[in-house]
């Protein structure tokens, strides 16, 4: 499907930006999505090329664009090639539509697309930049995959721009891939204050009883987000005080994580509510929020979480560490330490002062270091410098790199 606006699109310092990413449930999907709206919010015309319309984009918006790639099934394909048709439909778009630039969201094979796109349009005499951000296991799961390990290097070192979502991610794209360090640019994700915003929906118990602590966990309850852990840092809390968990989201480790709260005897107090795509409400109504991952690049959900004033128990020596401030809104322990995450759940779940202050300072950490209108200006930024453009006075000084 592909959305016209009839109007011609003129106006001073706004850029022609095609967004690739996956659309499904998940950080590096929403990220994208988001930044889009925000980049069409600013002025510019924004194009997603995916295979299917992003989870976050619901609803027509101006200057906003969706292209479906449509990777022909031809029975001799075991594997239809979706790269392939990617990088066709890539190429289709921003010559068709004159786009600026590229952003593709996670490595693998995004930025291989994009370099193909790129590749070909320059052989017919155009060219198009390709900024490239890294989101997570694009580069220290999937991309260390020995099928995968070169082309993603490869991809990567072709970019134009390279972003990373958090200084861990960049010092682990580092190590993994030998990058040059300094040619990553850190820029993180971002959160709108006024959608995650615990007083919006201030009153409103969507879940549980008023007496009840609600505990929480969003995810794609994939492997390295420890759900296990989540289900026996929770039995531990439940033992202490009257608490519900509400588990977000669906994946591989679903059924696990029903028979574990089944084996431990508290089905009753565990809500599997499935896929939800808008998560602010329910980030209102939680107490306290879980991400005991074995490793989490950056952590949009618990950033979301902080906004909406929910203090965060995650897991040290991860990006969550740019993320969460150890302490004070919230704490990191040691990947598997379920009984110090229990422990720090517990100590702020019964101590309304102490709760209050982290909730509080929750929402403030949030709001002064990642509000939408302070981060997506780094990528603005870093657009008009790729593509040689003059940077309008009023924009951040040097705090893209
Ligand atoms: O890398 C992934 O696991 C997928 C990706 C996603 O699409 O959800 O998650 C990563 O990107 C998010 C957005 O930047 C980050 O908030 C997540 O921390 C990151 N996941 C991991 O590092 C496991």
């Amino acid at each position: 499907m592909v959305w016209i606006l009839e109007a011609a699109y003129e106006s001073a310092g706004s850029m022609k930006i095609g967004i690739t990413c996956y659309p499904t449930y998940g950080g590096s999907g929403a990220v994208a999505t988001e930044l889009g709206l925000e980049l069409a919010r600013n002025g510019h015309e924004v194009h997603f090329i995916s295979y299917a319309q992003p989870f976050r984009l619901t609803q027509f918006k101006d200057g906003v664009y969706f292209h479906e790639v449509k990777p022909n099934q031809y029975p001799l394909f075991e594997y239809p090639p979706y790269s392939l048709a990617l990088a066709v439909t890539m190429h289709e778009v921003v010559r068709r539509e004159e786009l600026d630039l590229l952003h593709v969201h996670y490595a693998l094979p995004h930025a291989t697309a994009g370099w193909i796109a790129r590749d070909m349009l320059r052989a017919s005499g155009q060219d198009v930049k390709l900024v490239t951000t890294l989101h997570g296991t694009d580069i220290t799961l999937v991309g260390q995959d020995p099928s995968y390990w070169s082309i993603v290097r490869f991809s990567i070192e072709k970019s134009d721009r390279l972003t990373a979502v958090s200084s861990w991610l960049c010092d682990r794209t580092y190590q993994d891939f030998q990058c040059e360090q300094s040619a990553i640019d850190v820029i993180p994700n971002f959160v709108d204050p006024d959608v995650y915003d615990r007083d919006r929906y201030a009153g409103k118990h969507v879940l549980g009883s008023p007496d009840e602590r609600i505990v929480m966990h969003i995810s794609n309850f994939r492997r390295v987000k420890r759900i296990p852990d989540v289900i026996k840092i929770f039995h531990r809390v439940q033992s202490e005080l009257p608490a519900r968990l509400v588990l977000v989201g669906d994946g591989p480790e679903r059924q696990a994580a029903e028979d574990l709260a089944q084996r431990l005897g508290i089905s009753d107090r565990v809500v599997i509510l499935g896929k939800i795509e808008s998560v602010a409400e329910l980030l209102a109504s939680a107490d306290l929020f879980l991400l005991p991952s074995e490793q989490e690049s950056f952590g949009l959900v618990a950033l979301e979480a902080q906004a909406s004033g929910v203090p965060v128990i995650g897991s040290a020596h991860t990006g969550l560490a740019e993320v969460i401030e150890d302490g004070v809104t919230g704490s990191l322990h040691a990947v598997g330490d379920v009984d110090a995450m229990a422990e720090a759940g517990i100590a702020l779940l019964t101590d309304k002062d102490r709760w209050t202050a982290a909730s509080l300072a929750s929402r403030a950490w949030a709001v002064e270091n990642f509000a939408t209108s302070r981060v997506v200006p780094k990528y603005e930024k870093l657009y008009r410098d790729v593509l040689g453009l003059s940077q309008p006075d009023d924009t951040l000084g040097s705090d893209a790199s």
